[in-house]
């Protein structure tokens, strides 16, 4: 896990757990979920505010959402790394990492299903829709910038920089006019899966949030539930994955419809049914994009040579994508970014699997296999992935 202490003169290194991030933002929405859910009190900060500027940023090397800064100073950047360093602080209620082989190994899997395998969709929807969702988000993305009390012209400015810069992802994402069917097909498909599992299981893996909630909560929530136009779909489409993002960001169990579903997750390492259809959705339209991430970033380091260990993946810590991976998404063909933090999320899966003894490893492998999945517990890049002082480095 990536930490950098604050100096012993910073005396603002005290008090709670300050979380810096926005409501407009993926990734802090994750964060923010999963603090409620565990009880650990916070403060939540817009990134405009100057501690950030002049303290976080250059601890952390770049402008990136959420920080989080513990009591102690400490700060921890990357929602699996705060969410880790929790787990193990004893501060939280209860574990998001399941006992059960089976549980954990799939609960890993959705967490790269729901945190990296959505973001196409979280992107699409929030910059292709701009007419729909353009007010809303100058109003969200203004807020920052309003704390920091500069004049309307001046917001409007930065308003007009920093979405542009936001919108510019969707081509290397592979987001194109000829790609927007598949890209939506699939998101839709997902979607129904989901709402046919949440209509009737609170969570993912049952009564518990885990860390495959937290996963999908990241795109489900900020872009695809709240901006005007895939909130509107997803209220339209998946009435029940949208009680979900409302449940997600309750600090209690928020499971009123589920007065028989008690606050665990099934005792004999089971896992729901429906979450079926969920697994294939995967197999079908993420696994080709990770078998070629991995491809691509293989090549990559095929060509470089040595690299030391922990060496930072890239020249600059802005920089997390490295190349483009080239796949079929339901018969189009894709061209989109490949960064080796899909590789992190991707190493918990093959690690979680490869952990397991003999009996177990069969009962997870004939699970995944049933849907097609079964590639994924063995997918491994030539190098692995590790975090040291908030940024990517090759182990
Ligand atoms: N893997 C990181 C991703 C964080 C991330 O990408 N955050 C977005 C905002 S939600 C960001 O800071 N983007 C800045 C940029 O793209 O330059 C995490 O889980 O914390």
């Amino acid at each position: 896990m990536s930490s950098a202490s604050a100096s012993p003169s910073d005396t603002s290194a005290s008090g709670p757990v300050i979380l810096w991030g926005a409501p407009v933002g993926l990734y802090t929405g994750k964060v923010r979920s999963y603090l409620r859910k565990q009880g650990i009190a916070y403060e939540e900060r817009l990134p405009s505010d100057p501690e950030f500027q002049r303290q976080v940023m250059p601890a952390v090397q770049r402008f990136i959402n959420p920080v989080v800064r513990l009591p102690d100073g400490q700060l921890v950047q990357d929602t699996t790394d705060i969410i880790d360093h929790f787990e193990h602080s004893g501060q939280a209620r209860f574990s998001v990492y399941p006992r059960g082989p089976l549980q954990r190994v799939v609960a890993l899997a959705m967490d790269l299903l729901g945190g990296e395998g959505l973001v196409r969709a979280a992107m699409h929807f929030r910059w292709s829709y701009r007419t729909q969702n353009e007010a809303f988000l100058r109003h969200e993305f203004g807020l920052s910038f309003r704390a920091a009390g500069l004049p309307q012209a001046a917001i409007d400015q930065q308003l007009d920089g920093f979405m542009g810069y936001l919108n510019a992802y969707l081509p290397k994402l592979g987001i194109t006019t000829q790609s927007t069917a598949a890209v939506e097909a699939s998101y839709y498909a997902l979607l129904a899966a989901l709402d046919a599992h949440f209509r009737v299981h609170p969570y993912v893996l049952g009564g518990l949030p885990t860390v495959a909630d937290f996963g999908f909560i990241a795109n489900l929530y900020a872009h695809l539930g709240r901006d005007p136009y895939p909130s509107m779909q997803m209220k339209l489409q998946a009435p029940s994955v949208y009680r979900f993002t409302e449940r997600m960001m309750a600090s209690d169990a928020d499971a009123p419809e589920f007065p028989h579903s008690r606050a665990a997750l099934p005792e004999d390492d089971t896992v729901p049914e429906t979450l079926g259809a969920v697994a294939r959705c995967m197999a079908q339209d993420f696994l080709p994009e990770l078998r070629a991430i991995v491809h691509s970033l293989d090549a990559g380091l095929a060509q470089q040579g040595d690299i030391a260990p922990l060496a930072p993946v890239s020249a600059k810590p802005s920089i997390r994508m490295l190349t483009s991976a080239e796949f079929s998404l339901r018969g189009t063909a894709m061209q989109s970014m490949a960064g080796p933090y899909t590789l992190y999320m991707l190493q918990r899966v093959t690690d979680a699997y490869a952990a397991l003894g003999g009996d177990d490893k069969q009962r997870v492998q004939a699970w995944f296999s049933a849907h097609g999945l079964q590639d994924l517990l063995t997918l491994r890049a030539r190098r692995r992935v590790a975090r040291r002082n908030h940024i990517e480095v090759w182990e």
